[in-house]
């Protein structure tokens, strides 16, 4: 079989057709245009393989190399980095009928490349400083909706800013800011339905505040008082609201991932009109839970959106630490997921990507990947000094001119939508109200002891019990070295 391939390919003529991808060379350069990795996505340069007598024999005769260098030679397409090959032939020769679909034959011994010269492009609508490109592909948004972004973006802010301050005062006992990351949390979740379920990482509380979530409740679980939903069993941070399709956030990185996918396997068999959502960081993709995710929502065809923040950072490590791919964008095309990389400080590019994802996800039945360039700000949580491990000055860079809350105020102020009256009265009033939720929150009593023991077992076993009476009695004989709040 193989010595008759190899005959009759000595007449063939094979005509080599050059697709053009226009591509960046070093560093992600930005794109107007909304589109999936599946056109925009750049296959390695070929990089043609070391040609001996050899091989020349076997795969190509004269005829073939004129045809192909003349072609190379005289092409007008600077760059070209996919090759296509027309092969005259017999079809039994021309491709491998192989169970996962057709694969073409190459004479040329090729390996793909690693090379991350030629990055994916980054959709992105506003320049830095917010006037929108001309040509952006982008939707209309009206003023309220734009303000109600705004005002979100500015709240989510102050809440961090007063909430780490509790904490740094030793009245809570841990928190995490989302700076730097405000208009991923509130531009997607502003594109999404209320109803479209969301399983988070744990920088995304800004989706919770824009489904209508309280400064109260928000407080009421940072203090862990009977009024938090999780009846103060989680840390800090760990929000969760059946109200609002919102799980419950787990620490555990990159767990919430597989979850969505069943998720979103439910809302497909029960035949839903709304999708899923996941957000995890650059460091959630290096988890096996991420990959086993990916390739199941791919061949089950669910509607989830995958949207990974790609902050640069893992804690402390960067992210050529983390991977040596093009990030994460390119995954998604390993996992046959339509996939886009947009500017994650852009708060309509972030719109505009999460609107066209969740209108694919559902209409197509398909797993999306949104992979958001941004930065994390702030410290990775109070746990945390960041400034061991990295410049002040790349902080500083990011919470300048980058900082996607300046960036969209630019805009909307040009619109006319917005001034430095409306600015200076909302920071003030949200201040007041977050101190205001503070002040009560701290004051409510925390949940009793017995809630550390129920809700797990219909009835619960011997050991459980045991413990129960052992805490019952260990707080009674201490009383002075447990919170007097906790009702026994
Ligand atoms: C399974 C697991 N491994 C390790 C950790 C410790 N850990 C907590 S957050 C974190 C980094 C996550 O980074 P990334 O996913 O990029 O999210 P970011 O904090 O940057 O938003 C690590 C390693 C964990 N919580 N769970
Ligand atoms: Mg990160």
């Amino acid at each position: 079989m193989a010595s008759s391939c190899l005959t009759k390919t000595k007449h063939n003529i094979i005509i080599s057709i050059f697709k053009s991808i226009s591509i960046s060379k070093s560093k992600s350069s930005f794109t107007n245009r909304t589109s999936t990795s599946t056109n925009s996505l750049s296959s390695p340069v070929p990089k043609y393989a070391a040609y001996s007598k050899t091989n020349r024999t076997i795969g190509f005769n004269r005829c073939y190399e004129q045809a192909y260098f003349s072609r190379r030679l005289h092409s007008t397409v600077s760059v070209s980095n996919d090759v296509a090959q027309l092969v005259v032939e017999p079809p039994s020769q021309q491709f491998l009928d192989f169970p996962g679909g057709k694969v073409n034959f190459t004479r040329k011994l090729m390996f793909t490349s690693n090379s991350t010269a030629e990055r994916v492009h980054c959709y992105r609508v506003l320049d830095d400083n917010g006037q929108p490109f001309n040509d952006s592909e982008s939707l209309k948004i009206s003023k309220e909706l734009a303000v109600k972004m705004y005002t979100n973006m500015v709240t989510l802010e102050v809440m961090d800013t007063v909430f780490y301050e509790s904490q740094r005062q030793g009245r809570i006992s841990f928190y995490a800011t989302t700076t730097g990351e405000e208009a991923i949390n509130i531009a997607s979740a502003a594109a999404l339905n209320n109803n479209d379920f969301v399983f988070p990482q744990y920088r995304e509380p800004g989706v919770l505040l824009w489904r209508g979530f309280t400064l109260q409740e928000f407080a009421n679980q940072l203090f862990g008082n009977k009024f938090e939903y999780g009846k103060g069993r989680q840390m800090p941070i760990h929000y969760g609201s059946r109200k609002h399709s919102y799980f419950t956030v787990a620490s555990t990185v990159a767990t919430q991932i597989p979850h969505a996918v069943g998720a979103a396997y439910s809302l497909k068999m029960e035949k839903q009109d709304s999708c899923v959502i996941t957000y995890f960081g650059d460091g959630g993709t290096s988890t096996a839970d991420f990959h086993a995710a990916m390739n199941f929502a791919a061949v089950t065809e669910v509607p989830v959106i995958f949207f990974c923040r790609n902050n640069g950072w893992a804690i402390s490590t960067p992210v050529h630490e983390q991977f040596r791919s093009d990030g994460v964008v390119v995954k998604g095309k390993a996992y046959g997921v339509p996939s886009i990389r947009i500017d994650g400080n852009d708060a309509l590019a972030i719109y505009n990507a999460v609107h066209e994802a969740r209108k694919m996800a559902i209409k197509e039945q398909t797993p999306v990947l949104i992979e958001a360039l941004t930065y994390r700000a702030g410290h990775h949580t109070t746990s945390d000094d960041s400034t061991r491990y990295r410049s002040i000055d790349e902080i500083e860079k990011w919470r300048g001119d980058q900082s996607p809350i300046k960036r969209f105020r630019k805009w909307i102020e040009n619109e006319g939508w917005w001034n430095d009256v409306a600015e200076s009265e909302y920071r003030s009033s949200i201040r007041k109200q977050v101190a205001q939720a503070i002040q009560v929150a701290e004051r409510i009593e925390k949940p009793p002891v017995a809630d550390m023991f129920n809700d797990v077992y219909d009835v619960p076993p011997r050991n459980l019990n045991e413990q129960e009476v052992f805490v019952r009695k260990t707080v009674t004989k201490h009383r002075r070295d447990y919170p007097s709040d906790v009702p026994l």
